[in-house]
């Protein structure tokens, strides 16, 4: 693929693309050749530390165990290691018709947006968020109303009620996506507790909690507790470089009374029982320290970012209280189309914003966001170039 002008990109699923109409993954599709400078995608590209290479130079051993122990035994084994490394001990382990491994949570949430559609015809959606997610429900005909941000963190009991009481369900990224907001405990209570009173579906999709010990509270007995129907997505996919070989959960309710079932059995019959075990000994390696490793190195990327990009005028970032592993970059007079072709003819590529803005793209014109699970020194070199461009003004 090749960057033919400064807003047509080829892309290599589909065409030509124009640069205002890309999706984000179109975005992404773009950059996935160039391992040096691709800062686009969030998906886990860093080396492996030294104890995750050792589980793959285990490979075979990892396939031999699947091989012989029951799927339903390395299921459990999987999930409890994941959800126990991220602290969730209040799932329904023990239930396992209501946990659905998934190849990806892309994959868990159209299943969840699918069974959905048989009851709801509107959604309250977190905005901004990845713009996948309002295109799944989207795609099964469900009207999206904004969440916004701030009413979600900050807002008022009863302007919350006033939105959950019309719509069927509602649907939080937490932590989010691009911007790394959290829904603390507190709200997270009082968001079931609307729900329940007004029985709409509450479905959180918690695909980055792993670099963010503030999502890492157990969601799962303030939701059980709470009496509302629910949905979680969860996902091992973010973390990890495992070549992609990666689970998304689907956890629900005892009392969500939709065919998630049904429409799993429509798509698959079940992950791989292999990557079920790799994503055990990655998540037992998580527990013994290497969560912990991994977001240290989230943070000392974050400021290989910060510091490259210092003291460029009308350039900023967020605040401290940030973890996730992407960064966004703020630009006061410069359009994030035009920069995004600049760096791409240069060889670099990041996100432009406007899409994670799916009711109000222009909100996103002016912020880039790009990829920190990279490996330091490809981040460093993609810095560079980025400021030149930016210098360049
Ligand atoms: C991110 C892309 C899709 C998604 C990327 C992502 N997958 N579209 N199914 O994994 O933040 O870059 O979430």
């Amino acid at each position: 693929m090749t960057v033919e002008n400064s807003r047509l990109i080829v892309n290599i699923k589909s065409g030509t693309v124009d640069v205002e109409e890309a999706n984000l993954t179109e975005f992404e599709y773009a950059a996935i050749n160039c391992h040096v400078t691709n800062v686009a995608d969030g998906h886990a590209r860093q080396k492996q530390t030294r104890s995750q290479a050792a589980i793959i130079d285990d490979l075979p051993a990892v396939f031999r165990e699947s091989e012989r122990t029951p799927v339903d035994e390395l299921e459990y084994r999987a999930h409890r290691a994941f959800f126990g490394m991220l602290g969730q001990t209040g799932y329904p382990a023990e239930h396992k018709d209501r946990i659905f491994a998934c190849y990806a949570s892309s994959v868990a949430m159209e299943i969840l947006a699918r069974a959905l559609a048989t009851e709801v015809s509107s959604l309250a959606l977190v905005h901004p968020t990845f713009d996948n997610i309002p295109d799944i429900l989207k795609g099964m005909h469900i009207n999206l109303v904004p969440f916004e941000e701030e009413l979600l963190h900050g807002g008022e009991r009863s302007r919350v009620e006033d939105l959950v009481q019309s719509v069927g369900a509602v649907f939080i990224t937490t932590p989010n996506n691009p911007t790394g907001r959290v829904l603390g405990e507190k709200r997270l209570r009082m968001l079931a507790e609307i729900c329940a009173a007004s029985d709409a579906v509450l479905c959180l999709d918690t695909s980055f909690r792993g670099f963010d010990p503030r999502a890492q509270y157990d969601h799962y007995s303030i939701l059980e507790n709470s009496g509302c129907r629910w949905a979680v997505v969860e996902d091992t996919g973010k973390l990890w470089p495992t070549l992609d070989l990666k689970v998304g959960w689907l956890v629900t309710s005892a009392n969500l009374n939709l065919p998630v079932g049904k429409v799993y059995s429509d798509i698959l019959l079940g992950v791989s029982p292999m990557i079920l075990t790799l994503v055990r000994r990655f998540a037992e390696d998580g527990t013994a320290g290497g969560l912990v490793e991994l977001q240290k190195f989230i943070a000392e990327n974050r400021e290989i970012v910060r510091e490259g990009l210092r003291g460029l005028d009308g350039v900023t970032h967020e605040g401290d209280e940030v973890y996730g592993s992407v960064e966004r970059v703020f630009m006061e007079r410069r359009s994030s189309s035009d920069v995004w072709s600049e760096l791409a003819d240069s060889g670099v590529y990041v996100l432009p914003c406007h899409k994670f803005h799916w009711a109000r793209p222009e909100e996103g014109d002016t912020s880039l966001r790009i990829a920190l699970a990279r490996d330091p020194e490809n981040l460093a070199l993609s810095v560079r170039r980025i400021r030149e461009v930016l210098e360049r003004g």
